[in-house]
This record gives C-alpha cells, structure tokens and sequence, in this order.
C-alpha cells in the first residue's frame, strides 16, 4: 500500500495528471468530492442573486447579456457536477447535500443585490476573485477537474469584463449613478475578500491539499493577489475601496490592507447570512418543481434506447 501510495505522490510531483480510472488515496478523492461539488453548487447557487435582475435590467442589451452570464453559470455547474461523478459520486447525492444543508456554497451568494450596480459589482469582485482562485485551479492535479476550468475560466473573463463595463457606465454618469456604484463596491468588497476562505492558518484542508497539488496557492496568497490587482482597476473607475487602512507597502512590493470581519464569515459559512434561507429554499422549491421535467426526460430516453434496441435486433 505504502508503495502505491508513494508511487500516486511521485505522479503528482511530476505534474502528471491524475485520471479517473488511476489508483487514488481515498483521501484525495473525498477531498476533491467534497471541493468539486462545493464548487459546483456555487454556480448554481450563484445564478440566483443575478437572476433576480434579468427583468429589470435597464436595456435589452444589458437583459440579453446578463441572460447569456447567468446561462453560462449553469454551464459551469454542469461541466462541474460531471467532473465530481468520474470520481463514483452520484449527481443525486451531491444535489441532496445541497438541500439538506450538508454541503457548502461559496459565502458570497448568502447577499442580497439591492440595485442594478450590484450586477456590475458581482463581475467585476466576485467573478474577478473567482477567476483568481480558478486559473490555479486550471493546473490542478485531477484531470477532468482541471479540463473543466481551462473553458470554465474562459467564460470568467467575458464575466468580469461584463461587470466592470456595467460599473464603468455608471461611473461615467449622473451624480445618483455614481454614488450606486460606489456604494456596490463598499457593500461587495469585504464579501469577495471571504471568497478566498479563511486564513491559512485557519484552513483545515489547505495543506494536504497542496501537497496533492489540488490547490496551487495558499488562500492568503490568492487574497492578496486580488487585493493589488482591485487597487489598480479602481483607479480606472474614479472610486475607492472601503477599506481605510490600504496602503501600498514599499518593502513587500504588495499592500497592506485592513482585518476582515471574520465572525461575519463563519456566521455566512453556517448558515446564518443574510440570505441562507432564501437561497435554500429557492434551490429545493425549483428541485420539486422541476420533479416532471426529470421524469419526462427519463421517460424519454428510456423509450429512445428501447426503440434503438429494437431496431438493431
Ligand atoms: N464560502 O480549509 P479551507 C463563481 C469552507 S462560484 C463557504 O480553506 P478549502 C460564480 C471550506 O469549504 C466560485 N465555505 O477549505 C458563480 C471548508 O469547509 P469544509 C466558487 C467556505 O476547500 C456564479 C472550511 O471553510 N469557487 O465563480 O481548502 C456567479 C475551511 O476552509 C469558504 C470555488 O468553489 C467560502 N468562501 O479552500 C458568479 C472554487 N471558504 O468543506 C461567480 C473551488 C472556505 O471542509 N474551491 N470555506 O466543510 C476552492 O478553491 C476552495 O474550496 C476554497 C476553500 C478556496 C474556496
């Protein structure tokens, strides 16, 4: 066992990839269950706090873009969920954690979207953070995890150029605009900060999962990264960062920046932010609602694959 095991982590420090029908730690694989499927929920979860804005967006062509994000996190959810079941998890399970409050989501979609400039600031924060954290994810370990970023990423970057159009447009606008912009940005940036999880030294799983090359960059590194790279891009939009303590640091090369509000992150983590309950219960009614629509489907291609057994006796 101790040889298969060396010979699985001698795979891994020589960058090959790990495919589904390769010997894998039980470990590796609950831990890659358990972040693929998290991750996947988020997506699905994700299409909820944007969809509430696509019949009011303030123009056709903001209504067909907004549509066309919101579809494609759909698609990533898809392409997500179908990365965790080549590693034996059934759709089903994963889908039932969900509901049953077992797995997680990412914190940021447990807030609400109070105006139009919250669909500029969720581009642009929470999509740019999530790009951060996914082109690492591009290079990570698992095969079909990884393939599915490199498109996922893609997508991301259409995203987040969409949200900071959206934010640039208002930036550029009437005295009301600009104040719905920054007050977007002061509401979104502390929650796309929690995005990363928590403190390294509060991460539970980050260390066995660099070692396995699962993660290639530590939560803070990822964090910071975004940090400098949103102090740039806010200059461009003539706002500011809610945060009174960043300020460019000489010596590190990097900014230094204020404490997140921790307690707020855990309390969102277990279920007590602002939306938990609203996003919960919008996933399960739309899983009972849509009882009829599985049932047809399967009905449907139980009768194809008979009519197609047929034809070939
Ligand atoms: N929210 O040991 P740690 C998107 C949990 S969606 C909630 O550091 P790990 C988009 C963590 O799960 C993008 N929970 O964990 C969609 C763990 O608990 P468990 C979503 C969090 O896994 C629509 C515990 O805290 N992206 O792009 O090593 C519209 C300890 O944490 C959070 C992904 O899911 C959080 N923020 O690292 C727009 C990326 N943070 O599971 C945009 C894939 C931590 O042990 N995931 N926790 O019970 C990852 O990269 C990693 O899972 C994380 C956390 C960096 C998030």
């Amino acid at each position: 066992m101790e040889n298969v095991e060396q010979k699985f982590q001698s795979a891994i420090d020589a960058e090959i990839k790990i495919e589904p029908r390769n010997w894998m730690p039980d470990a590796y694989r609950k831990t890659l269950i358990r972040q693929i499927s998290q991750h996947a929920h988020s997506e699905i979860v994700g299409m909820l706090p944007e969809g509430a804005w696509i019949t009011r967006a303030p123009s056709l062509k903001r209504k067909a873009i907004l549509l066309a994000k919101v579809q494609d996190e759909a698609g990533h959810g898809l392409y997500l969920y179908s990365a965790a079941e080549t590693l034996g998890e059934s759709r089903e399970q994963m889908i039932n954690d969900l509901h049953s409050g077992k797995a997680k989501y990412s914190s940021i979609f447990n807030y609400p979207t109070i105006s139009w400039a919250d669909m500029g600031a969720i581009g642009w924060l929470v999509d740019g953070a999530a790009i951060l954290n996914q082109v690492m994810l591009c290079r990570t370990s698992y095969g079909p995890y990884a393939r599915a970023m490199v498109r996922i990423c893609k997508e991301e970057s259409f995203h987040q150029r969409q949200g900071f159009d959206i934010l640039l447009t208002l930036a550029n606008g009437t005295p009301e605009q600009k104040a719905m912009c920054q007050d977007a940005i002061n509401r979104w940036w502390w929650p796309s900060l929690m995005m990363f999880g928590p403190k390294d030294s509060e991460s539970t799983n980050s260390d066995q999962s660099m070692k396995w090359k699962i993660k290639r960059k530590s939560n803070d590194e990822l964090r910071q990264n975004f940090v400098d790279m949103c102090v740039q891009q806010v200059k461009v939009l003539g706002m500011t960062l809610p945060d009174p303590d960043l300020k460019w640091n000489e010596g590190k090369q990097q900014h230094d920046w204020g404490e997140i509000d921790w307690d707020e992150f855990w309390a969102v983590v277990k279920g007590n932010g602002p939306c938990n309950k609203e996003r919960l219960d919008a996933r399960r009614n739309a899983w009972n609602k849509g009882a009829w629509v599985r049932e047809a489907a399967a009905a449907h291609a139980a009768k194809q694959a008979a009519k197609q057994k047929q034809q070939a006796a």
